[in-house]
């Protein structure tokens, strides 16, 4: 008798289960988001930021906070889509693809975004003429006729929404024609955990975009630092017909710098096709796809996949286990486009910076106790290191290590404070500008108790035996 009863309960909560609520239940979701706000407040800082974002192919982990506030501005810039090709682009936060965004369902985007297509190029006196752009956001649910509205060079638009569904969601630009703001580069990825996270664990997590770009040497034969202009070849692009199609906006881009895994691991790719008009058939040479969650939401899962087909806006998470040492050679495989540069490696002997180092017999990298000087130090990371090395060499502008004994102090907070009223007074200021293919220094903002602990960092690094201080940062 009692096991009988036990047998009805099971029996009504599974058939409970059955009609569990939808999780994506219109009456639970905010459809109702307040209408966008437009300014001709110009933003002068940082083209974007967020902790929500990652701006290379590493995905950070998820910042918990509720409302994510993002500023993506756009500008117009001169980008190398492969060895020598300086291609000019339209971005959203200065870089193509654009920043990921990382955000989980429920959350609250707050967005902002300033035109800033009428600013001029560090030392390029070649790009686009200024436009109008806006940003449609595949993950959204808005009227695009008030969210996605074009704005002009100048003005400032901001819109907020909640996230309802999880996935991998496109953005880009929408201002007509939209197929060349798309493939001038206005494009990025927002990354939508489900409420609960990903029924998996993993070790690593990547995000892969892949692009086309047609590009065509320049009519007007302009150059760029000595090297040809390329620009958008209209002929192609209707005809779609590309001359690269690539990974995270580079041609064979982590084939020189792959991503590293161990032998193992399990690894999940997030993975977005923006085209604008190729479909990629998605691959990992070595190993199967234990996991492929369509569109980058679990509910919608195969297993033991070899490829996953990606529409133009298309996405999926990919997971997989990295079985022994080796590179693991991320393709297209659609031949054609692989063979145009949609090409990357997930390798076990991909070492990280400091290790690659120690190899070479040059001690591991010191680390800084000091609150400021650690200070300086992460904030240099995260805002200097696009440009500058730490003891590795010239990037765009000059090897940080050894500053301290090259410049005072005073002249250091000065450049700092404001590296373009230098450029105009300081003679010293003025020969570096030539020597770095007058390439001004963007005014970095910062304030004078930032200066302090850059100083602070950089006395330290100076401090070190040769080659001990280095700096790492995604990309
Ligand atoms: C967009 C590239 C870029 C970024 C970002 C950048 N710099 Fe620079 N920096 C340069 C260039 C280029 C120079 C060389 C001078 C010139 O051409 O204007 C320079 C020069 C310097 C110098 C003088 C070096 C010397 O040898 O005298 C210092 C110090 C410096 N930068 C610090 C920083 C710090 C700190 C940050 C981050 C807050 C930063 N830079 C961000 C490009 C950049
Ligand atoms: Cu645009």
């Amino acid at each position: 008798m009692k096991s009988r009863l036990l047998l009805l309960v099971l029996t009504l909560s599974i058939a409970g289960c059955g009609s569990r609520s939808d999780p994506y239940d219109p009456a639970k979701m905010d459809l109702k988001p307040a209408p966008a706000t437009l300014s001709s407040e110009r933003h002068k800082g940082a083209f974007a930021s967020g902790n929500s974002l990652s701006m290379g192919a590493e995905l950070k982990p998820l910042d918990p906070s509720p409302v994510k506030e993002v500023r993506l501005d756009t500008t117009h810039k001169i980008i190398e889509i492969a060895p020598g090709v300086k291609f000019s682009a339209w971005t959203f936060g200065d870089q193509v693809p654009g920043p990921t965004i990382r955000a989980r369902v429920g959350d609250k985007i707050r967005f902002t975004m300033t035109n800033r297509s009428d600013e001029p190029v560090p030392g390029v006196q070649v790009t686009a003429a200024p436009m109008m752009h806006s940003m449609d956001f595949h993950a959204a649910m808005v009227s695009p006729q008030d969210k996605y509205r074009s704005i002009a060079p100048g003005q400032t638009i901001t819109f907020e929404f909640t996230l309802n569904y999880p996935g991998i969601f496109m953005y880009h630009c929408g201002t007509p024609m939209i197929l060349e703001h798309i493939a001038s580069g206005m494009y990025g990825a927002v990354i939508v955990e489900p409420r609960e996270g990903y029924p998996t664990k993993v070790d690593r997590e990547y995000v892969i975009v892949q692009s086309e770009f047609y590009a065509k040497p320049d009519p007007d034969k302009r150059k760029v630092g000595g090297a040809p202009l390329y620009v958008l070849d209209g002929d192609r692009l209707r005809a779609s017909q590309p001359t690269h199609t690539v990974f995270n906006g580079v041609h064979n881009g982590m084939v020189k710098k792959p991503l590293p895994a161990k032998a193992g691991e399990r690894v999940r790719l997030h993975v977005l096709n923006v085209g604008p008009s190729k479909t990629s058939s998605f691959h990992v040479v070595g190993t199967i796809f234990d996991r492929v969650w369509i569109e980058g939401n679990p509910d919608n899962q195969f297993r033991g996949m070899q490829t996953v087909l990606l529409g133009s806006s298309n996405s999926a998470i990919v997971e997989f286990l990295i079985p022994e040492a080796g590179s693991y050679i991320m393709v297209d495989h659609h031949f054609a486009n692989a063979s145009q540069g949609a090409i990357g490696l997930i390798s076990t002997s991909a070492k990280a910076e400091e290790k690659e180092l120690e190899h070479h017999n040059i001690p591991a990298s010191a680390t800084p106790t000091d609150p400021d000087t650690v200070q300086g130090k992460l904030a240099f990371e995260s805002k200097c290191l696009a440009c500058h090395s730490v003891g590795q060499g010239k990037k765009l502008g000059p090897d940080i290590a050894g500053v301290t004994k090259r410049r005072s102090d005073e002249w250091l907070t000065k450049w700092l404070k404001s590296p373009d009223k230098m450029l105009e007074s300081d003679t010293d200021a003025k020969a570096m500008l030539k020597e770095y293919g007058n390439i001004p220094m963007p005014n970095q903002n910062l304030s004078d108790a930032e200066i302090k602990q850059y100083l602070k960092y950089f006395h330290w690094i100076d401090s070190q035996p040769a080659g001990a201080a280095t700096a790492q940062g995604a990309r």
